[in-house]
């Protein structure tokens, strides 16, 4: 499949396009609010990465599993479909919220709907997600599991030991490396001696793509064929997605690493969300009038968000010692 054989329908646009305006606007939400206190701890925003997230979400089946590392809000409300009033809820701390207010930004799952985290521990997750495509062959349900990791994750070496069994093995994987530039505040060239990251998986016989990843098109037509060859019995897929964050690592970063141009710059001229809307609109996928409607209803759950997580409980002290293993 070329890019320009990707057809949408109209409701697929207006859906691709509420799913990206939701993950960021919601996120401009919390940064509000971790600087006014409400939310505390870690808290790593996904903003400038939305092609990604809701790219890969356009092309999955329902028994698909997904995982992430801990930038992980945008991946919990589309894929987890975890309501944004429960996600905020839980970003505050309150009871009400879809770790019961006790898990935080990192800790986020939505088992029912094969969102499995949420995973604070850089490169923790690939076991996780090759053991998850493990489960999708053994019960045999055509299920494809997607791991995602930042380019942070590829120097550690259980990556690569989950990619040797995902290949002998020929598990139904996707290998998606987020390729933000920075791991922290550090360039990639600080962090690794090769920085072409696509050809990781060939050692092991993964066959590889670098995808940009500003263009949710591009996502979509790669994944796709990702998609289909994992899914297809033909064992793991790998790519490298080229995105950018306009935020800071977390949220105490001074983003001393890089120049506001360079964040600017992105911003103006490559951003997921503009790029998607020119291309919508001009393909007649969608209306200014129907864009200020998605834009409306996005800003009302974002605000109804904030007000139900604000106006719950904070857990009960009894809780302290439930949901645990000891
Ligand atoms: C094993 C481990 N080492 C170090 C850290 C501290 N740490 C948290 S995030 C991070 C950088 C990861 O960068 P990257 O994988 O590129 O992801 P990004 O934050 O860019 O999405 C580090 C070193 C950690 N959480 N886990
Ligand atoms: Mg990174």
């Amino acid at each position: 499949m070329s890019k320009a054989n990707i057809k949408f329908t109209k409701i697929e646009a207006e859906r691709i396009y509420y799913e990206m305006l939701l993950a960021r606007k919601f996120e401009e939400k919390c940064a509000a609010l971790y600087a006014e206190g409400k939310i505390a701890g870690f808290c790593h925003l996904y903003i400038g990465q939305e092609a990604v997230a809701i790219g890969f979400n356009h092309i999955k089946l329902p028994q698909d599993t997904h995982i992430t590392s801990y930038r992980c809000h945008a991946h919990a409300l589309i894929q987890g479909k975890i309501p944004a009033k429960n996600l905020m809820a839980e970003l505050t701390g309150r009871a009400t919220g879809c770790s019961k207010g006790k898990g935080g930004s990192m800790h986020i799952y939505s088992k029912e709907n094969g969102f499995f985290g949420g995973n604070g521990i850089v490169g923790a997750q690939i076991p996780l997600g090759a053991g998850l495509a493990f489960a999708h062959k053994h019960k045999k349900d055509n299920g494809v599991s997607f791991s995602y990791m930042g380019d942070g994750a590829l120097p550690q070496g259980q990556v690569y030991e989950a990619f040797n069994l995902a290949s002998l093995w020929k598990l139904p994987a996707v290998f998606i490396v987020e390729n933000n530039e920075y791991s922290m505040g550090t360039p990639l060239n600080k962090t690794h001696a090769n920085t072409n990251l696509v050809v990781r998986g060939e050692p092991f016989g993964i066959p590889g793509e670098v995808v940009d990843g500003m263009d949710i098109l591009d996502v979509i037509e790669k994944g796709t064929r990702a998609v289909e060859h994992a899914r297809s019995g033909k064992g793991p897929y790998f790519l490298e997605v080229k995105t950018y964050r306009y935020r800071g690592h977390s949220m105490s970063d001074p983003q001393k690493y890089r120049t506001k141009d360079e964040v600017e710059n992105i911003r103006q001229n490559k951003d997921p969300i503009d790029h998607f809307a020119t291309y919508a609109l001009s393909n007649k996928l969608l209306t200014e009038e129907i864009m200020k409607e998605i834009s409306n209803r996005v800003k009302i759950e974002v605000r109804e968000s904030e007000e139900f997580a604000l106006d719950s409980k904070e857990p009960d002290i009894s809780e302290t010692y439930t949901d645990i293993i000891l």
